[in-house]
């Protein structure tokens, strides 16, 4: 395969990329990234001189680049976006732009040089909420219901991809998965973010009261479930993907962390709690069915090797960080 992988120095992408060169040497890849502050260089450099990786600099909106590199491949996996709901929040623009037109434009060009398979990565927040006391989960059936600027803006993207493959026949595929975790995730979301607090001396930030939820899915696990996809998927249909098999609570997330760490309840902080906050959990029948993949992670043994590899990678993570917590107390204060 020669794939174009957009978002590839993101947290999905390049695990994903480490992971397709580990099983599929022979495929060559060329990955699109314009590299905002969501991207890290230092997350592919062991591919810098390999005959079959190229690193292209770029916008997913800049017509002319992704043209030219659309014309080269005969698979794209869209990884790329702006991913955080937080800031979403503080300012949509970017996300309506980046997730909305930015998947438009790929899907144009894969129209023009009849791509063999686009594959759009999704989220289940596109699903909206489950009501907090449920035991409800999120399917392919499932009715969207947006909350926030970001999950809209995925959800319009899912809806532009589903009407390329109808209107036009694009070959296409779509998988919605729920919140991933594991190494190289940026340090402003909630695991990475609660883990380098308490390796910097700090403590976990806990939205509300920490009741909401969701379904942790080990990032190696998604990668196996994005390959059966593009591997053995069916054309025009959509997958959802989750690590669990019910949702786990805010609290019950934290209180892992601080077990794995040795720390106690006094290293929780409790927060302003976001607006529109979802639950989430996912039903993955249909792909463990019709292409029998499964997670290989438990969420204990996922967040050992998680909390270790942040201690491990301190250097990879302390610049960001700083701009993290920067971004969190500005966006406290416009909320004040
Ligand atoms: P991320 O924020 O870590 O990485 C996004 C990458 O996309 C970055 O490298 C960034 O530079 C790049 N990018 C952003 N705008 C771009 C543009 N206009 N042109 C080219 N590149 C651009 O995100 P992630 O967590 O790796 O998520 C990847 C995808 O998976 C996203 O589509 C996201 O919606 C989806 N997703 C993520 C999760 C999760 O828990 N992280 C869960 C469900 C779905
Ligand atoms: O400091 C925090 N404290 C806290 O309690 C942060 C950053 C988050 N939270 C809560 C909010 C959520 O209930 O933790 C949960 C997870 O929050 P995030 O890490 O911000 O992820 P979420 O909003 O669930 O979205 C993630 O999963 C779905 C990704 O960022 C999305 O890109 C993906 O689509």
């Amino acid at each position: 395969m020669k794939i174009l992988i957009t978002g590839g120095s993101g947290f999905i992408g390049s695990n994903f990329i480490k992971y397709w060169f580990k099983n599929h040497p022979e495929d060559s890849i060329i990955n699109l990234d314009k590299m905002t502050y969501a991207a890290n260089p230092r997350n592919l450099v062991e591919f810098e001189n390999s005959p079959n990786y190229k690193f292209v600099k770029g916008d997913i909106l800049d017509e002319k680049i992704v043209d030219e590199l659309v014309s080269q491949v005969d698979t794209i996996v869209h990884f790329a976006a702006e991913s955080h709901v937080d800031r979403s929040i503080d300012d949509p623009s970017l996300f309506v732009r980046t997730n909305v037109l930015g998947t438009y434009n790929l899907l144009m060009a894969a129209k023009k040089y009849q791509i063999k398979r686009f594959h759009h990565i999704s989220t289940d927040e596109v699903f909206g909420t489950i009501e907090l006391d449920s035991t409800d989960q999120f399917n392919e059936s499932t009715p969207y219901d947006p909350s926030s600027p970001y999950s809209a803006s995925k959800a319009s993207s899912d809806h532009l991809v589903r009407s390329f493959f109808k209107t036009f026949g694009l070959p296409v595929t779509i998988s919605n998965c729920s919140n991933n975790y594991g190494p190289f995730q940026h340090p402003e979301k909630m695991i990475p973010r609660s883990i380098t607090s308490l390796l910097s001396g700090g403590k976990i930030k806990v939205y509300g009261q920490g009741l909401n939820f969701r379904d942790w899915l080990h990032v190696e696990d998604h990668c196996r479930a994005i390959e059966a996809i593009l591997l053995n998927g069916k054309i025009g249909e959509t997958y959802c993907i989750g690590g669990l098999k019910k949702g786990t609570s805010n609290m019950e997330l934290v209180r892992l962390i601080l077990k794995l760490m040795n720390k106690g309840e006094d290293s929780l902080e409790y927060v302003a709690d976001r607006p529109a906050h979802d639950n989430y959990a996912v039903n993955w029948d249909k792909i463990n069915k019709e292409l029998g993949w499964e997670p290989k992670y438990d969420l204990e043994s996922g967040m050992k090797q998680t909390v270790d590899w942040y201690t491990q990678n301190q250097i990879w993570w302390q610049e960001t960080k700083k701009e993290a917590e920067e971004f969190y107390i500005k966006l406290n204060s416009l909320n004040k």
